[in-house]
């Protein structure tokens, strides 16, 4: 493996305090980090040197996709046809009349009595022309991001809450609204984008079932009753799941399908991380505290480490990544490696300073140590910069923010990355 040069590290910039989100057993000290080194994004498998955009587009960017897929994400099948759009509802005085709302239901295996994914899309009312649209996955429903009535109540399986919201794995009409500080939609359409969304659940509930719910026995071949070690889990059926919505939004006139941002927060973000890697129709992608097996160096060992998170979550990525539990340095690829895929697009990865255990110098790190390829396409890339301090964005073509406080996604972190749309989308919305 032709690598980079042996990383030694910075000085310690995170303090460790008991309130940080962690675990115990895992390390949160900078100075036990081991000593990594990183294979380049830059070198072909052949040993040569990709000095080109062409050879990059061409050849090295479809090695590294193929690297992940067969060993972290596992691979989605290529043949989406099936799957079908319909029953769309239009209110045309949403949000007290500044919206736009459309539902719209996908149906994955392309009939009515197979699983189906609810599109909850807010676009601003009056727009002068197709406006440009944030879409990610949500955790609790799309009846959760907002306390509108007339939102469809999904009817897949939800995680048990401790509170009525949810019963007997179903959502309840008490859950209207419970996530709306995580989606500040009347902010979003005030400064002229959309918004688009789906509860994860639809495509594949966040269980480990062996793959016998959600999309996946959709596309098993005969006789087949689980992926294979090489084929896709739960986090690629979720990114899958944000491509089959970037299909309908491409049919949808009344939105910019070339001014899609896909984004996420936390395992959602490592969703939208791999969906915007991997699916160019992205125009930006963001990923908001995505952590292990997202924006984080795995070879970091800091906070949440791949033995851990292929444990905790069997389901996630392909039974081939389980070969790098506590065996990182044998990764024929690291994460700063997903950021490589998203260039020459703009790609934002936000961090929380209480969030060690998504390990934000790893998430910082993976950005920095993609900048060879943001370069050679001729994008504005991480050089010199160091770490920023808290509250303070650091916007060229790729951004980064550590925000004040604990693990979430927060009107802070929308107000960063729509100010980022409006520079890498030439516009002024605030
Ligand atoms: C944690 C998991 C993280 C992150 C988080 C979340 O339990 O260890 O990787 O995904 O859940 O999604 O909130």
């Amino acid at each position: 493996m032709t690598s980079l040069p042996l990383y030694s590290f910075l000085p310690i910039f995170l303090m460790i305090s008991s309130s940080f989100a962690q675990f115990d057993g895992f390390n949160y000290d900078e100075s036990k980090v081991p000593q990594f080194v990183l294979p380049d994004p830059l070198t072909l498998e052949n040993g040569d040197q990709v000095t080109n955009a062409h050879v990059w587009k061409n050849s090295r960017r479809a090695e590294i996709v193929k690297l992940f897929e067969t060993y972290v994400y596992g691979k989605a099948p290529d043949n989406t046809s099936s799957v079908r759009f319909g029953e769309a509802e239009i209110e045309d005085h949403a949000l007290d009349g500044t919206a736009i709302r459309k539902q719209v239901k996908l149906y994955l295996g392309g009939t009515q009595d197979g699983p189906t994914a609810d599109l909850l899309i807010y676009l601003p009312a009056g727009s002068n022309s197709p406006p440009p649209i944030f879409l990610g996955l949500n955790f609790q429903g799309n009846h959760s991001v907002t306390d509108e009535a007339g939102i469809w109540l999904p009817i897949s399986w939800m995680p048990e809450a401790d509170d009525e919201t949810v019963v007997d794995h179903r959502a309840t009409e008490s859950g209207r609204g419970k996530k709306g500080a995580r989606w500040p939609i009347r902010e979003i359409i005030a400064r002229g984008y959309g918004v688009a969304t789906i509860y994860c659940g639809d495509i594949d509930p966040d269980y480990d079932d062996g793959f016998q719910n959600g999309i996946h026995p959709l596309f098993y071949d005969d006789g087949q009753t689980r992926p294979r070690a090489d084929e896709w889990g739960t986090l690629a059926a979720w990114a899958w799941g944000l491509s089959r919505a970037m299909d309908y939004l491409e049919t949808d006139h009344d939105i910019n399908h070339n001014q899609v941002a896909v984004l996420g927060h936390s395992r959602l973000g490592k969703a939208a991380f791999w969906a915007g890697a991997h699916d160019e129709r992205f125009a930006l992608v963001i990923s908001n505290e995505s952590g292990c097996g997202g924006a984080a160096l795995s070879r970091r060992r800091f906070g949440e480490t791949v033995k851990r998170i292929n444990t905790k979550f069997p389901h996630w990525f392909c039974e081939n990544f389980q070969k790098f539990n506590d065996n990182e340095d044998e990764l024929p690829v690291d994460q700063h490696m997903l950021a490589a895929l998203v260039a020459p697009r703009p790609l934002y990865v936000a961090s929380a300073e209480e969030d060690l255990w998504a390990d934000p110098r790893g998430e910082f790190l993976s950005l920095k140590f993609a900048s060879p390829v943001f370069t050679l396409l001729g994008r504005r890339a991480l050089g010199k910069e160091t770490m920023p301090g808290r509250d303070q964005p650091l916007h060229l073509d790729v951004a980064y923010h550590i925000r004040s406080g604990k693990h979430d996604i927060t009107l802070y972190d929308w107000q960063c990355y729509m100010d980022f749309a409006d520079e890498q989308f030439g516009r002024n919305s605030k």
